[in-house]
């Protein structure tokens, strides 16, 4: 029981007030949301800094960094947007600019079971234009962290799923785990600890695709659909945020001079990697600016009123070509879950500006 101790650091003595507003001492109630202290560890896959890969990952860590009704006590990474070590390099980065003090541990580099070979072609954007890539010019190169789990499938990403295992099983009811990166990590530990489902307060997952416009599959769930499935399976309270609701949201050029006005050290190092992203996306997908998945994901758990969500059951395709298609049951089959339906965009950026924002003197 001692090691899980280790995975909690002391924050009460942070002195960031420059950055962010003092902490709420509320009580610690898991996953409720609204004006209670959430315990919270984020499993992601940050790509800010690197050449068309999403930033909405460094979003969440921001919120959940900021936010006075969350403690952020671990973050693990995963292969997807980016590779496992270098999105843990890119957390540690941003932690460092931001005076963070929250554990990172590399996880997974590789699913479960799928061959990651033709996402890989896609996220790494082997074929980018020099124009494109121009966007980022300037920007340092993240650096990976660690070494990641390059051995045989079920031996990947251990080390993540043993920090969010025992996290989660120290602390039962306390900690609610965001996923916001392909499952890999949170299914090993799933697979590995098996009380883990019975102890976590709750798993809030961003992905899958229901119908969404040329997207029959989204990206965390297609990396690794068995991990998607067996997350589902699992039996843990489960709140899932597809894409079809985070295609709604959007960050615009308005949004990028509002977080510039903020001036704090973690407006200033989002911007950094935001602006480049913004333009990127608003080119390749000819929207007004960029969506934000992953941000919702912490933002619901910190003012639920944002959302709208009814109960579901859900099972991931793992029989037929493309793998990981989310089907949503009738009839008693598939996973019960809990369905994030729409969401508020004003209120979501306010719930993000108003975190970011320093309180006045
Ligand atoms: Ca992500």
């Amino acid at each position: 029981m001692a090691d899980c101790c280790l995975l909690r650091t002391d924050r009460d003595d942070r002195t960031r007030d420059d950055v962010l507003r003092p902490r709420d001492p509320g009580a610690r109630s898991g996953y409720r949301g609204g004006c209670a202290l959430t315990r919270l560890a984020i499993d992601c896959d940050p790509g800010n800094g690197v050449p068309g890969a999403n930033i909405d990952d460094g979003l969440a860590l921001a919120l959940a960094v900021a936010s006075p009704h969350v403690d952020l006590e671990l973050v693990t990474t995963v292969a997807g947007n980016v590779p496992a070590a270098v999105g843990g390099g890119i957390a540690h980065r941003l932690f460092q600019q931001w005076d963070a003090q929250v554990p990172i541990v590399v996880g997974a580099n590789r699913p479960l079971v799928a061959d990651p070979g033709p996402w890989r072609r896609v996220l790494d954007r082997v074929g980018m234009s020099e124009e494109h890539r121009a966007l980022w010019a300037g920007i340092p190169r993240p650096k990976p962290a660690g070494e990641p789990s390059e051995g045989a499938p079920e031996d990947a990403g251990l080390a993540a799923a043993d920090a969010l295992g025992r996290l989660v099983t120290c602390n039962p009811g306390q900690i609610v785990v965001v996923g916001i990166g392909p499952l890999t990590n949170i299914a090993l530990a799933v697979e590995t600890y098996p009380r883990f489902a019975r102890d976590v307060a709750g798993i809030v997952v961003m992905g899958g695709a229901f119908a969404v416009a040329g997207r029959p599959i989204d990206t965390n769930f297609g990396y690794d659909p068995q991990a998607a499935q067996t997350v589902i399976a699992s039996g843990a309270p489960l709140t899932v945020v597809p894409l079809d609701t985070t295609v709604t949201t959007m960050f615009t050029a308005a949004d990028l001079e509002r977080l510039r006005r903020i001036g704090s050290a973690m407006s200033s190092s989002l911007m950094q990697t935001v602006e480049p992203w913004l333009r990127y996306s608003a080119q390749t997908r000819g929207i007004r600016g960029f969506w934000l998945h992953d941000l919702l994901t912490v933002a619901m758990l910190i003012e639920p009123s944002i959302v709208t969500t009814s109960p579901a059951r859900l099972t991931v395709s793992l029989d037929s070509e493309p793998h990981g298609v989310v089907r949503r049951e009738t009839g008693g089959t598939g996973n019960p879950v809990t369905l994030v339906e729409s969401v508020d965009n004003a209120g979501l950026l306010e719930v993000f500006f108003e975190a970011l924002t320093p309180p006045r003197a």
